[in-house]
């Protein structure tokens, strides 16, 4: 008798452990695709008129991102479009998955960011025989156009031309070596690569300008402090003052190019760690992006010009996915409007950036 009871406990234990084992894996999977499956249900209003549109996006690496999302939550509330949304956190495998996901719940329009240039064609031919048209937003890709419909976003080219555009002008009247100091942003991006190659494009016109390192900050703000850390730890003396000229392999830094400015924002978290006085730094530092945490710091001195990366692509995208909705062709390419900020001008005349 008390063996059988024993047993019977095994099993009824044993049942409990697997219902348990099954509730977790079911949850965990739930956490990850959250939103695709809650609206999965709203598939159903394929009946409705509503348009559906899968977005897919980077993830919140930065405000400037966070801004980017709602901005296309917002549009598409405005004109009446069901969004699925899905939320990569940095990984290309998950938006993958994402338009995947998307192709079988048959939505009208596909929309992405692709975190890296390539990689991207086997998922997109499948998007193309499902008969999905596909929009690319932010960054670019290296694949054959014919797999997509078109991009909107920025001109990140011109970014990087903007940025060096001002330095060059900054220092028109220097001789010697301008010892520049790159920060930059994810590794194989579009934009970091367009950026780069604008920027260069400019300075190269005078030999004085040498990029003397680049490192990666992955769009970072503590990416951009770790950096910080490791070029100023050497600027604390024996004696604990600190000086406020910034090396880089006994090189002085002359300028920071930072590719976005929550990196340019955890450069100066760390400044202000090590007690260097950003107005005394005698350190050109120029960003891009436009939040407004960055202009408030170049109001105070601390930087000298912020490049404006414009994420409110929103209602752009709405008028691109009605258009193509309709079966009528979109334009390869969509730029929005960008302009550049800096220390010279006069601030009164600054709107809110709202990001
Ligand atoms: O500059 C940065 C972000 O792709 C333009 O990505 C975008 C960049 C932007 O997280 O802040």
């Amino acid at each position: 008798m008390k063996r059988i009871i024993g047993k019977n406990l095994i099993i009824s234990l044993s049942i409990l452990f697997i219902t348990i084992a099954i509730a977790v894996i079911i949850s965990v999977t739930l956490i990850h695709s959250k939103t695709l499956n809650n609206s999965l249900t709203k598939k159903n209003i394929k009946n409705s008129d509503k348009l559906i549109l899968g977005f897919s996006q980077i993830g919140s690496e930065s405000s400037w991102r966070t801004r980017n999302t709602q901005s296309i939550f917002e549009a598409a509330a405005d004109n009446d479009i069901q969004i699925l949304f899905d939320d990569a956190q940095q990984k290309q495998e998950n938006q993958l998955k994402a338009i995947r996901s998307f192709i079988v719940y048959q939505v009208d329009v596909i929309v992405f960011v692709p975190i890296v240039e390539d990689g991207w064609d086997n998922v997109l031919q499948e998007a193309k025989d499902a008969g999905i048209p596909v929009i690319l937003v932010d960054r670019q890709i290296n694949a054959d156009p014919s797999l997509y419909a078109g991009f909107l976003g920025e001109n990140g080219v011109e970014e990087g031309r903007r940025a060096a555009r001002y330095l060059v002008n900054k220092c028109k009247n220097r001789s010697g070596d301008i010892n520049i100091f790159e920060i930059s942003g994810t590794e194989n991006s579009s934009i970091v690569e367009d950026r780069a190659r604008g920027f260069r494009e400019i300075i190269s016109t005078n030999s004085k300008f040498k990029i003397i390192h680049s490192e990666n900050g992955d769009f970072l703000r503590s990416r951009g402090k770790e950096i910080g850390d490791m070029l100023l730890a050497s600027n604390v003396l024996e004696n604990g003052n600190t000086t406020n000229t910034i090396y880089y392999n006994k090189q002085k830094i002359d300028v920071i190019f930072s590719h976005n400015d929550s990196m340019t924002l955890g450069f100066l978290d760390s400044m202000e760690a090590h007690k260097i006085n950003p107005k005394g730094k005698g350190t050109i530092i120029i960003s891009i992006d436009g939040e407004q945490e960055c202009i408030d710091a170049m109001i105070a001195g601390k930087i000298n010009c912020v490049v404006e990366c414009n994420p409110n692509h929103g209602q752009m995208l709405m008028a691109l996915v009605k258009q193509i909705a309709r079966g009528e062709p979109i334009p390869r390419i969509t730029y929005n409007y960008e302009t550049v900020f800096t220390e010279d001008d006069n601030f009164s005349k600054y709107d809110p950036r709202g990001y």
